[in-house]
């Protein structure tokens, strides 16, 4: 079937929209919102969400394109670009730098937006700008969107704004929020799969343990490799402790800032994939015997993780509800690492708190 588009155009406001329903056939259209529609991770993700990778071929979108307002003439390029696309799954775009226009009863919410830290700013001043725009953010979901809403949150720092949003609308569950540290879990995969020379696809079950930042912990002790078919324990196989304990850790840990080094940009192409594995999880379920890393609200008793914090931990995800993975043996070097990450996110927590308050 043939879609055609027609375009309106207002200040702020502009709507791609299909002329013709899609086949029958088809479910209802979700509404998926992306913030920091102008971007550069937005640029990668919105190709895959149009394409129909992360909802299924199957699946048509109503896409919410959110970004501010000297960004609107960009944004203006960003949705003719779409339209070029003629992508068969896409109902209608609308891009706005208006919250209450673009939180209205999404289903889905991928908070890229976020403020950028600039030279000589101080880790507070960019904690405190973040606390504005997730509040802000936060309120907006709690107001426009469906009660069910998936929130993803992905600008950093990721863990304290998901947690300011999720604080912030108080009439969506917490465990509809989480914060992207699927990066983090692609990056410890691929860096397994090269050592080992097998495909990444063949690595599974690593955990991003904590923030995502450079104290985040990458953990391989319970992960598994398929090797000529058979499923075997990671620590086995690279038989090299010394490399998974120090090496590996922080090659992990400081790939986005080599990324950046090298490209004099922030990871963008792979930040967009792991957004969409995230998404994709959240949708459709973790594979079976497979889990995956998830910043997630703790409750205090799994891993002895402080309650209340956005702490990236191992989880499956069924009927689009996440849990736990429980009961993993946690070694002496693990839980230090566990900790110390732990400690950051408690103080973030307390800024960004002191922060609401006052605002
Ligand atoms: P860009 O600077 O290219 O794009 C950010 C966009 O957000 C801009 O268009 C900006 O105008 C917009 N924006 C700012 N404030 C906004 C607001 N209040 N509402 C809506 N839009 C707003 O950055 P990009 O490379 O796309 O990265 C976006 C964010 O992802 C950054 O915070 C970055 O640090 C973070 N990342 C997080 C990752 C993770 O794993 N959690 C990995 C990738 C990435 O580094």
């Amino acid at each position: 079937w043939f879609v055609g588009y027609s375009s309106r155009h207002r200040a702020s406001q502009q709507t791609l929209k299909s002329n013709r329903d899609p086949s029958t056939a088809m479910s209802e259209p979700i509404r998926v919102l992306v913030t920091g529609a102008a971007g550069q991770i937005a640029y990668s993700l919105l190709y895959n969400l149009g394409n129909g990778d992360v909802f299924g071929k199957n699946q048509p979108l109503i896409l919410v394109l959110l970004d501010i307002t000297p960004m609107m003439k960009v944004l203006e390029g960003v949705v003719m670009e779409m339209e070029d696309c003629a992508f068969g799954l896409l109902k209608e775009v609308i891009a706005t730098d208006k919250e209450e226009v673009a939180f209205k009863d999404i289903d889905v919410a991928i908070l890229v937006g976020s403020m950028p830290r600039r030279e000589g700013m101080e880790r507070k001043d960019l904690l405190k700008a973040n606390v504005k725009i997730f509040k802000s953010q936060g309120a907006a979901l709690d107001k426009y969107a469906k009660k069910n809403v998936k929130v993803v949150v992905v600008g950093n720092p990721a863990n304290t704004n998901c947690l300011t949003a999720a604080k912030s609308a108080p009439s969506i569950p917490r465990s509809n929020f989480s914060c992207l540290t699927r990066l983090d879990h692609n990056r410890a995969r691929a860096q397994i799969a090269k050592r080992l020379q097998v495909s990444a696809n063949d690595v599974k079950n690593v955990i991003i343990w904590g923030n995502h930042s450079s104290t985040q912990y990458p953990d391989v002790t319970h992960a598994k490799v398929k090797v000529q078919g058979k499923e075997c324990e990671v620590y086995d196989e690279v038989k090299d402790d010394s490399w998974l304990k120090g090496e590996f850790i922080t090659t992990v840990q400081q790939r986005g800032a080599a990324v950046i080094m090298a490209r004099k940009l922030s990871s963008a192409m792979s930040a967009s994939k792991a957004i969409c594995d995230h998404v994709r999880d959240i949708w459709y379920g973790t594979g079976e015997g497979e889990f995956v890393s998830m910043g997630v609200i703790s409750d205090g008793n799994s891993y002895s993780i402080p309650e209340d914090l956005i702490y990236s931990f191992p989880v499956v995800i069924k009927n689009k509800c996440w849990s736990f993975v429980e009961g993993l043996p946690i070694n002496d070097f693990s839980r230090d690492k566990m900790d110390l990450t732990a400690k950051e996110l408690a103080e973030e927590k307390e800024t960004a708190i002191e922060f609401l308050a006052s605002m």
